[in-house]
Order: structure tokens, then C-alpha cells, then sequence
């Protein structure tokens, strides 16, 4: 752990002719004809990213400015993409992706042909914000950028030139170098301490992001012993095995099982061994390991670590990070070595039945607090049915990508829990939820210290700060999940055995262009080219005729452009393996022919499971 590199920067802007050279210096790349902003921020091969980012160095100290002085933040990281691919995340002051309005003030800046359109683009963003925000000097108000990098060979280089364009705003840059995107997010959170909720310990560096997250989960499994149901950590939940996917995810952790070590000597009984296996160099990041390879292939992650760090390991208590830890799936090896996956869907019915649960300790009726999930089109129909029927929960479905969860999250819940099967994830609490707290806290004083409403109490309060509120936290959701394990007495296979996934398959399909391919708002169905629709309905309706269900989900599938990759994603579910993998065949076929498919036409696929 590394203090983070403060550098400020001047208080006499400079000028515009010096700000124009530096934009003038990286030019646009001569291959790409725009930059777009996608599912989470500008993602693309890193030879192409230079412009952009100095460009968003500048946006970024304007952000900062636009919002008051407000700090924001800029993390370098392409995430689940492979090692080639870098990108960036813009964080605004609540911690949160950026606003959706100012999106749109982002792509421009990186459009602009040249320096002198950037420049005016820069001088109307500037005199909108000295309007806005009028200084004694004239100037712009306080601008405070951090920046965080992950493992990426070229990170450091393209962090640096985002430093350096911020510095030349006049903003002071806060560089916590190698963090993961959640980290980063939670520090540009918490530095903004007038947003938290006065319930969560302002801790605005690294040090205080793991602290606040590992004693609100040590507390948690403290009121284990209490209900006289949980506290029980099985022999397979002893050791929990977490893929880092070659990452930055993994040498966090190292971290956290060092303040483990503490909390143990200290007597904090309940914690696993963590045991990390694919650190950053160990192998190709994001390669046949990682959160998205283990979710969307529904497969074992390769094991690269040297084989004195692997042996004596249990496949019974795993997780996979993705390349930035933003996003955690567990999954373990049952013992006839059949491979079990257990999703963000999966999360989110633990995670939102035990809040429910709690609540109605204190509130039986469950009207003080409106709780739901929302969910993407990639959700299983039988996590879905499960949420409404059994959890008996509200359910929504957003588009996918962080920014439209979190957002209806917030919109919809007073306790919105949103998970997208890729394991990206959290749970956002709102002042309904807060005042419940403190009222309970009122009424409950002085009742008996171990009755049911008071555990639940506990809990409840800790769980604000255990979860990172502003985004998807691979480490925060994987000790949320183990406290919850641990206070149910279960262990992977009890949480799996709640319902059983429709078969699935997930695919994906080069176009030339793949912004040929519409779709509705919640992506469930595809609005352009014509055609496809029309063919995908047929495929699924003759599927359904096929397999001749009148209980459960119907066969579904559907497709949309990726927003972090060049290829279009195909999903599909039916109630066979064999059903789901045909449909998903047919779609890529379809998508092949009527979207303008590049190379050799795709491989339908042979099933091999049932
Ligand atoms: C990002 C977003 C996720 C999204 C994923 C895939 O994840 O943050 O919300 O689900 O991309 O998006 P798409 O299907 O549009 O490629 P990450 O972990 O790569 O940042």
C-alpha cells in the first residue's frame, strides 16, 4: 500500500495556446473514425487511446469545476477486456459513473477534429461553468481530479498523460496509482464527504477502504452466535480460493489477509483463509481465468500460479475477479468434480432475501422500506421467478451496464439490490432506509441486547459500509456473500440448490458494423436491422413449440451490440442445454447474415452437456 502521489497544479491557468499544443501532440488516431462512449466509459486497442486521453484529462479537471470544486475521479483500465485493450472510467463527485448529460460533453471533446475545435469546445464548457460558479479572480473554481490505474502495460503511460492535462487546467491531480476501479471509485466518494451518509466512516484512502469494509464484515459475523441459527462456517467454506484473473484484484487482496491475520489474533473467530491464486504476471490477464470468462463460458478458470502456491487447494470455495475487480462470481467443484456456477443472479437473490429477512425482524409487515432488484435482459428466467415468487421481492430490468442499474436502482428501491449475471454488482441504501435505522434504533433501546430485532438491527448497520455504494466491488461483494454464507450456516452447494438455472448459452458475432444492431430500452428486443426480430421470434417460438413446456420460462434470446467490445453478444435460454445452444446457434447465424457478419460464418455449437 502506497501513499498516493499529490501533484498541483498551477494557480495560473496556462495558456490557451500551450493547452492547444498539448491536444495538437496526440493527435487523433487516423484509423478510427470516432470515439464512443460504451457500456462503462471509452474502451479501445491502446495504441488508439493518446488523444482521448489527454482530451479527458482536461474534461475531467472541467467535471471537477462544473460540479463546484467538487472531486472526480478517472480510473485506466479496459477491465474484462484482454491485456491489448485499455480504457477509461470516469467517476463523478457521488462516486458514480459519470452524469449521462455529461457523456455527451465527453464524446464531443474526444470528436473534436482538431486542437482549435477542441479549444472552443473547452472555451464554452469554461464560460458555462464561470457563469455557473462566478470566482473573485475570474477564474474557474477548485478542480480536484484523482486518478488510478490497474496492471495494464500501458497504463502508467496513459495515466500519465491524463495527469498531465489536468495539471495544465490548474487542477491538483490526487495519483493513487495501481488500485482497483472500485477502489478508486470509493476514494472520489469518500472525498466528497458532504455526500455520505453520516452512517459510513468518511475514509478517503486505501488504507481506510479496506479497514471500513473488513471491520464492518468482521462485525457482521460477530452477531453470527447470536440468532442461535448461523455462525457456522462448514469444513468447505474454511478456505475460500479467489482467481484474481491475472490482475489487479489479486494483489489487493494480500491486503485484506493481512488485516484477517489481525482480526484473528485479536479473536475474531468465523474468517476464512484467503488464498489468491493468478496474480498479474502469473499468466495473460483476463485469459481463460477471470470473472467473465468463468461466467459467460460457464468453466473452471485455468490455474497459472506455480505450483507450490496451488498445492493442498480446495476447488470447494471459489471466486473469480475480472481484470479490474469490479465484478466476482463464485463457483466450486462439487465432489464427483462437476463445475457449479453461482452468478451475479445468484448473488442478488442471497444478498436481497437476507436484507428482507432482516427487515422484517424489525418491520414484519414490510412497508417501511420499498426493496427490489434490478436485473438486465442477461438475467435467468428462473432468477427472476425465483426473486418474485419465493423472495418475494419487486424486480426491475435495466439496460445493461452499471450507469442504467445503478441509476434505476436508485430511481425504483429505498434498498435497490442490482446485479448483472456477470457479477457486477451492489446494493444501494436511501434515506428511507436510514431514517427505518434510526427509528428502530429508538424504539429497540433498552430491549434485550440478543433479541431477534436487535441482531437485525446490527446487521443492518453495517451493511452501508461493508457494501461500496458507488459501483460494482469484486472484494466488498465477496465478503457481503461470505458474512451472509456464514450467518446462514450454508455453504456453496445449499445457497446453489435455491433454484435451478434455465440452460444457457452465450455467444458473440464480428460485424463490420455493429451499429447496425437497435434495440428496444431494456435490450430484450432488437428494433433494427428489420428483419432480425421478426427471425429471432420464429426461432424462439419454434423452439418453444419444440420443447412443448406450459410450466417455467419459455426458450428467450436476444442480441445487442457490445459497449465494451467490437462484436455483437448473443444470449439465449431454453429449457435443454441442447435447446439453449441451438437457439443461440440460429441467432448468431442470423446475425451473420442480416448484419453484415465478417470472416467465416459461425460455427453452430454441438452440445456436449444436457
Ligand atoms: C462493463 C460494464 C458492465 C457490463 C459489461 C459488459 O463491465 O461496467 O456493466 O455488463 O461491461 O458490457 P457489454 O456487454 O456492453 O460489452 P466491465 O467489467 O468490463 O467494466
Amino acid at each position: 500500500m502506497t501513499a498516493p502521489t499529490i501533484h498541483h497544479g498551477s494557480s495560473i491557468p496556462i495558456p490557451p495556446a500551450q493547452l492547444a499544443s498539448l491536444i495538437d501532440a496526440h493527435p487523433k488516431p487516423p484509423t478510427l473514425s470516432s470515439y464512443s462512449y460504451g457500456t462503462a466509459g471509452f474502451r479501445y486497442p491502446a495504441p488508439l487511446l493518446p488523444c482521448a486521453f489527454v482530451r479527458m484529462g482536461i474534461f475531467s479537471a472541467l467535471r471537477s469545476a462544473s460540479l463546484g470544486g467538487e472531486e472526480v475521479g478517472v480510473m485506466i483500465t479496459a477491465s474484462h477486456n484482454p491485456e491489448e485493450d485499455n480504457g477509461m472510467k470516469l467517476a463523478d463527485s457521488n462516486g458514480g459513473m459519470l452524469d449521462a448529460a455529461w457523456e455527451e460533453h465527453a464524446v464531443s471533446l474526444a470528436n473534436a477534429p482538431n486542437s482549435k475545435e477542441a479549444m472552443v469546445l473547452i472555451s464554452t464548457l469554461t464560460r458555462y461553468i464561470k457563469g455557473k460558479y462566478p470566482q473573485k479572480n475570474g477564474g474557474l473554481p477548485k478542480m480536484v481530479v484523482h486518478v488510478g490505474r490497474d496492471t495494464r502495460s500501458h497504463s502508467p503511460g496513459l495515466a500519465k498523460l491524463v495527469v498531465r492535462a489536468a495539471l495544465a487546467m490548474g487542477a491538483t491531480v490526487i495519483d493513487h496509482g495501481e488500485v482497483s476501479t472500485p477502489m478508486l471509485h470509493h476514494f472520489v466518494m469518500h472525498a466528497n464527504g458532504h455526500l455520505l451518509p453520516g452512517i459510513i466512516p468518511q475514509r478517503c484512502n486505501e488504507s481506510g477502504y479496506y479497514e471500513i469494509m473488513a471491520f464492518s464484515y468482521a462485525a457482521l459475523l460477530r452477531t453470527g452466535k447470536l440468532d442461535g441459527v448461523g455462525g457456522k462456517r462448514l469444513a468447505n467454506t474454511k478456505e475460500l480460493v479467489i482467481d484474481g484473473a491475472c490482475g489487479i484484484g489479486a494483489l489487493k487482496i494480500d491486503t485484506f489477509r493481512k488485516i484477517f491475520g489481525k482480526l484473528n489474533a485479536e479473536g475474531c473467530v468465523g474468517l476464512p483463509m484467503l488464498r489468491t491464486v493468478n496474480f498479474p504476471g502469473e499468466g495473460p490477464l483476463n485469459e481463460i481465468c477471470g470473472a467473465e470468462y468463468v461466467q459467460k463460458l460457464q468453466l473452471p478458470p485455468n490455474l497459472y500460479s506455480p505450483k507450490d502456491k496451488l498445492m493442498g487447494m480446495s476447488k470447494g470455495y471459489m471466486t473469480s475477479f475480472d481484470g479490474d475487480a469490479d465484478r466476482v462470481v463464485f463457483h466450486f467443484e462439487d465432489v464427483n468434480g462437476k463445475f457449479h456456477l453461482l452468478d451475479g443472479d445468484k448473488i442478488a437473490v442471497l444478498v436481497s432475501s437476507f436484507i428482507q429477512e432482516e427487515l422484517r425482524c424489525i418491520d414484519p409487515d414490510g412497508q417501511a422500506v420499498k426493496c427490489g432488484v434490478v436485473q438486465t435482459a442477461y438475467a435467468n428466467g428462473s432468477s427472476t421467478l425465483y426473486l418474485k415468487n419465493v423472495v418475494k421481492t419487486n424486480v426491475v430490468v435495466a439496460k445493461t451496464g452499471v450507469k442504467f442499474v445503478h441509476a434505476a436502482a436508485h430511481h425504483h428501491f429505498d434498498v435497490g439490490v442490482y446485479f448483472e449475471a456477470n457479477g457486477h454488482g451492489t446494493v444501494l441504501f436511501g434515506p428511507k432506509f436510514y431514517d427505518f435505522i434510526a427509528q428502530a434504533d429508538a424504539k429497540l433501546r433498552g430491549t434485550p441486547r440478543n433479541n431477534r430485532a436487535n441482531i437485525a438491527l446490527r446487521r443492518l448497520r453495517l451493511l452501508p459500509a461493508l457494501v461500496n455504494q458507488s459501483v460494482g466491488d469484486a472484494m466488498s461483494d465477496m465478503l457481503l456473500v461470505d458474512a451472509i454464507l456464514y450467518l446462514r450456516g450454508w455453504d456453496l452447494n445449499t445457497w446453489a440448490q435455491l433454484y435451478s438455472d434455465m440452460p444457457s448459452k452465450q455467444a458473440k458475432v464480428k460485424v463490420a458494423d455493429r451499429t447496425v444492431i437497435a434495440t428496444n430500452d431494456n435490450e430484450t428486443a432488437a428494433t433494427a436491422p428489420e428483419a432480425l426480430q421478426k427471425a429471432l421470434q420464429s426461432a424462439m417460438d419454434a423452439m418453444a413449440a419444440a420443447e412443448n413446456r406450459s410450466d417455467g420460462p419459455k426458450p428467450r434470446c436476444f442480441v445487442r451490440p457490445s459497449g465494451t467490445e467490437d462484436a455483437v453478444r448473443v444470449y439465449a435460454e431454453a429449457n435443454t442445454q441442447n435447446g439453449a445452444d441451438s437457439l443461440a446457434s440460429e441467432a448468431m447465424m442470423l446475425i451473420y447474415k442480416l448484419c453484415g457478419g465478417v470472416g467465416s460464418p459461425p460455427q453452430p455449437f454441438i452440445t456436449n452437456r444436457l
